[in-house]
């Protein structure tokens, strides 16, 4: 071979290498593709082994050439091996953590706002000397209706339709008010009783304000000479605490056979302060309860000395309480479990 034969030969090696290595991005094939150039059974040793056949003269033109052609290849390797290294790192970076951050916080519940409120209410009352008291949700007639003076077909019964559960003995229902807790109470001793009792009850109501199951606190005080007096000193104190101190009331007559007198309580509306707004009607008023003095016949039918005692008693809706003091206007929020909703509470 003619020295003229070998330069083309080391030329063509080093255009076959560009064409194979392309735009290989892969280090162990970039790595191979040079071997197959450079390597000790690469297509330049051949070249290398013609070199020291060659005259003299011929010598230096063709090291020359081979020289050039190999510094090419290792110097296109490394320029992409550089590449490589240079992208991974910028992945690398891209992905590190910065320590320094702050960690993800960790979600952590809270008890629901029904509990909250329900906790709060027993407290106020029990730091002016009401005990809590509990009771059955599966009551019976006797319980929820007849000793609280609403015989059979009574008409107050209408406005406390609920869900009737065919007993073995005498018919049972899903209580409507905690009254029955109050009756139990009376039945198993002695007046004075101070109670309140919160729990769930039950009614045929379904809106957006009413839903057919939601959470009752009722108040019972009976001792001797307990007077509508201390029954209004007791509401005005309970509203001063749970609404604040210039949340003032206001009672309404009205009629519940269980009481005599019965009166709607009222509270100043929280949003206006008695000026009158679209949440209050324009009356500055919000309902959000019933309440009376015990009416003699449900003393007679718990046992109780109706011509010796005397007591007074109040009921209203926990929710309610609590959609106005937030300004929730959907009851069915208490129940849905949404974190959105429970998480502002
Ligand atoms: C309302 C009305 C009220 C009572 C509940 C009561 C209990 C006994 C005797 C007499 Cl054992 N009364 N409870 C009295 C008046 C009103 O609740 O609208 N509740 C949401």
């Amino acid at each position: 071979m003619t020295a003229q034969e070998i330069i083309q030969q080391i030329e063509e090696a080093g255009r076959e290498f560009a064409r194979a290595i392309g735009d290989l991005r892969d280090e162990q094939a970039i790595r191979e593709e040079k071997a197959r150039v450079l390597g000790k059974k690469g297509s330049l040793a051949g070249a290398m082994k013609g070199l020291g056949a060659l005259p003299a003269p011929d010598r230096p033109r063709v090291g020359e050439a081979l020289n050039r052609v190999k510094g090419s290849i290792e110097a296109e390797v490394e320029r992409r091996l550089g590449a490589i290294a240079e992208e991974a790192l910028e992945v690398d970076l891209a992905r590190r953590v910065d320590v320094t951050l702050p960690s993800r916080p960790r979600r952590r519940g809270h008890l629901h706002l029904l509990t909250q409120l329900l906790r709060e209410i027993e407290e106020i009352f029990r730091e002016i000397g009401f005990q809590v008291a509990t009771g059955p949700q599966v009551e019976t007639d006797f319980h929820n209706f007849e000793a609280l003076n609403m015989p059979p077909d009574h008409p107050a019964r209408d406005m406390q339709d609920t869900f009737f559960i065919e007993g073995g003995q005498g018919q049972l229902v899903l209580r409507t008010h905690t009254s029955p807790v109050q009756i139990r109470t009376m039945l198993a001793g002695p007046p004075p009783v101070r109670i309140i009792a919160p729990g769930v009850v039950y009614r045929r109501d379904d809106d957006p304000t009413h839903s057919p199951m939601f959470t009752q606190v009722e108040c019972l005080c009976v001792d001797h000479g307990v007077s509508f007096a201390d029954l209004k000193g007791t509401l005005l104190h309970f509203v001063h605490r749970f609404f604040g101190p210039d949340i003032g009331i206001r009672l309404r007559p009205s009629f519940f056979p269980f009481t005599e007198p019965s009166a709607e309580m009222d509270i100043l509306c929280l949003f206006c302060k008695g000026r009158g707004c679209r949440i209050c009607k324009s009356t500055g008023y919000l309902e959000v309860g019933g309440a009376g003095m015990v009416d003699p016949a449900v003393f007679a039918a718990c046992g109780y000395d109706r011509y010796d005692v005397t007591g007074f008693a109040f009921g209203f809706g926990v929710e309610r309480m609590g959609m106005l003091r937030h300004g929730v206007d959907d009851i069915k929020l208490w129940y849905e479990g949404d974190a959105r909703w429970l998480e502002q509470f």
